[in-house]
Formats: structure tokens, sequence, C-alpha cells
């Protein structure tokens, strides 16, 4: 039970200790500045405890980025590379492969793939990528391609999304990142990337995953030209696609890096900002079970504390990781199971290792490679 908030909050706290839904006008008055963070803090932290219970999750991972090279140019992005600029490169098979040993031989049950959108390679390209890595470390799980990928696919095939799901899924696919989800009103997403897959799309292609029995995230990018109501409308767009699939497992709200972009004027968030978007994001999104604190784009400390704000997991140990720190992110390139551990520690809550798809991993030994997976984590819903 909770009492002590600002006035202005008291009937979304009675909303919230009932299990009630909480509405667009109730998302905007959590974004009024006199709202306290620490009391949107409060209750989000009760949803994090009722469905999560004292358990913070973390994976252990690598990334794989096989080209930069994008036909698009998303103001927002740093990582991206012309064709002919000397930043531009596509891995080969052998650099592709080597990534995946590196990741098997480091204990990660899962490889992060995502990139640009290459003008010169085929949808095979991007398909084989999987395949080879799939044949040759079949444990590994692949969490590949965003949305906006799938739709470029479909783009260069002229076939349709389930179909291309399903080729993807033959060649070693196990779910998807929540990438590319950005902003979707278009009032924002025509200022930031007007090209790429737009709002409509990216819901139909998580929709169309969900129904194949394809798990995956979702995120909002937040912190460049959006409105409270923006932010909020993203939200409410996911909420009600999970009501109709429940295929989405966590969401992941993304902070704006600005250095190296075409924002270089605007601010990173703050701290507070940071925290109260996470605790916002928890209590609008009652029916997703996870809400990651994204370590690489938060900072440690700022992902350590979103642990009190709603957040129960903190993504992975990272290697790899290149769109944030293209864009500016100081985070360390990689953290140890220890050093997370520690931090998850810290913060109160219990470690508990998982993979992709939220099922405990068992270590059998010190033996990076010798481990198995257990039972799915427990959500109260
Ligand atoms: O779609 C790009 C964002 C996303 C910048 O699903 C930027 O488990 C801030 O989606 N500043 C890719 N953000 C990362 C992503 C992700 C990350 C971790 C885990 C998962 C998951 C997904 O990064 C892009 C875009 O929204 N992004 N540039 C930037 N300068
Ligand atoms: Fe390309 Fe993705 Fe960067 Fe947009 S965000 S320019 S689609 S790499």
């Amino acid at each position: 039970m909770i009492h002590t908030v600002h006035p202005k909050l008291n009937p979304i706290r009675e909303k919230v200790e009932a299990g009630e839904r909480l509405t667009l006008d109730d998302g905007l008055l959590m974004y009024d500045p006199e709202v306290p963070v620490n009391d949107l803090g409060q209750l989000a932290n009760l949803v994090r405890e009722r469905k999560n219970g004292n358990k913070a999750y973390y994976n252990i991972n690598t990334h794989l980025n096989a080209t930069n090279v994008c036909v698009y140019r998303c103001i927002f992005c740093a990582f991206r590379s012309d064709l002919r600029s000397d930043k531009g490169y596509a891995m080969n098979d052998a650099q592709i492969l080597a990534r995946g040993k590196e990741a098997v031989e480091n204990g990660c049950t899962e490889l992060h793939v995502v990139g640009g959108l290459h003008h010169q390679r085929k949808f095979e390209w991007y398909r084989d990528l999987l395949k080879i890595i799939h044949d040759e470390y079949p444990k590994l799980h692949l969490k590949a391609w965003t949305a906006v990928e799938i739709n470029w696919f479909e783009f260069l095939t002229k076939r349709p999304t389930a179909e291309i799901l399903e080729e993807l899924r033959e060649a070693g696919l196990g779910s998807m990142p929540g990438g590319g989800a950005e902003i979707f009103h278009p009032e924002v997403r025509d200022q930031i990337c007007e090209h790429k897959a737009d709002g409509n799309n990216w819901i139909h292609i998580h929709r169309t995953a969900h129904n194949l029995g394809i798990r995956t995230n979702c995120t909002m990018l937040y912190g460049h030209v959006e409105k409270p109501l923006h932010r909020i409308d993203h939200l409410m767009r996911l909420r009600e696609l999970q009501d109709e699939t429940g295929g989405f497992q966590t969401f992941i709200p993304l902070a704006f890096h600005p250095e190296n972009t075409g924002l270089d004027h605007i601010k990173k968030p703050s701290a507070v900002e940071d925290l109260r978007t996470m605790a916002i994001s928890r209590l609008m999104l009652d029916n997703i079970d996870h809400m990651k604190a994204y370590w690489i784009m938060l900072g440690i400390g700022t992902a350590q504390t979103a642990l009190s704000y709603g957040a129960d997991d903190l993504d992975g140990t990272v290697r790899h990781e290149l769109i944030y720190h293209d864009a500016g992110a100081t985070t360390p390139e990689f953290l140890s199971v220890e050093k997370l551990e520690n931090l998850i520690r810290e913060a109160g809550r219990e470690p508990v290792e998982r993979d992709t798809i939220y099922r405990k991993v068992i270590r059998n030994s010190s033996d990076p490679t010798d481990w198995q997976i257990g039972e799915e984590v427990e959500v109260a819903v």
C-alpha cells in the first residue's frame, strides 16, 4: 500500500493499487514536472514487484552488426555509413562465424544481430548469415533483424511478411529484437526517419511474428523532438498489440544519444528523465512482463537505480555494441557476470540469468559452454 504520493497522483495511485488500466490522460499527467519522479518510482516498483517479485534478470550476450552501410538516413543515427565512406563495412562469412565462435566460447546464450540496410546485399545474404551461425552453433539463440529490416526484405523480395519470417526461422532466427520502433506518431516519425517502415508497418510485422509464435521485444526512442503525447501514444499502441497477441516479452525505453547525429544540438535526457520514462512505461504497459534497463544506454548507475523504478532486467554482458558507442555512449564495452550480479544484489534484488526468451539458464560447471536451459521464469499477470 502506498500513501504518500503527490495529491495529483492520487487517482492514479488508486488505479495502480486496484490493478486497473491507466488512460492516455493518466500518462500525460505523469509527465507533468510537478509530479515527483520518486512517487512514480514507488508506483512502478509496486507493479514490478507484483509481476516479478524480487528477481532481476540478465543474460550473457554479444552483438553482431554485420554491416553499417544503410540506404536510410535516420537523423538520430550515428551508426550508419555510406557505401563509399571509410567508415563503411560489411563482414564476410569468416568474420561472421568468428563472432559466433567468440560468443560461444564466452558462455553467451544469445547473439543480437542487427545492422544497416545495405543496397548491394540481397535478402539471401541476411538469411544465410543466420544460417551459417546457426548450423555451426545451434545452441546460440539468434535474436535477429528488427521490423525495419523485415520491411526492407519485403521490399527486396516482394514477398509477404509471414513467408519471410518463416524462411528466416528455418535459417535459425529465434526471436526478434525491439528496435526500429522509434516513435510511431507520424508528426515525429516524419521528422526523424521518414523513409523507413512506418508505425503501422512495424506493428504489422510484430503481429505477424507473434501469430507465427516468434517472440519479440519492443522499444521507444525518447529524448529528441517528441512530446509526452507522442510517447504515451506510442506506449498505448504497443499495449494494444500486446492485448491482441501477448507476443512481446520485454519493453526497452531507449534514451537518445545525440553525439555524431543530425540532432547533436539536443541535450541527452537527464537521469531523472530516464527514470521517469522507465516508471511511466512500467505503469502504462500493464500487459508486458518485463522492463529492460539497457545499461549500455542508460549508464550503469541509472540502470541500477531503474531497478527501483519499474525495471526488472539489465539486458546482458554485451560485447561489440556499436549503435550507442558511435553516438557517444561512455559506458564500458562489456560487463562481466560478476559485475552485473553485484549491481543487481546491491540494488536489493536476486540476480537470475535468463536466456533470450526468459527461461532460466543453468550453469553446470566453470566451463562457459557447459549450460542448459531450465524452466521459464515466473511472472504474475
Ligand atoms: O532502433 C539508434 C536506437 C535502436 C540511437 O530488443 C539510438 O533486446 C539512442 O533496439 N541514440 C537499436 N538510440 C537498439 C535496440 C535494442 C537495444 C538493446 C536491446 C534490444 C532488445 C533492442 O537503437 C534503434 C534506435 O531506436 N538508436 N541510434 C542514438 N543515437
Ligand atoms: Fe539505417 Fe537503422 Fe541507422 Fe536508420 S537507425 S539509418 S535504418 S542503421
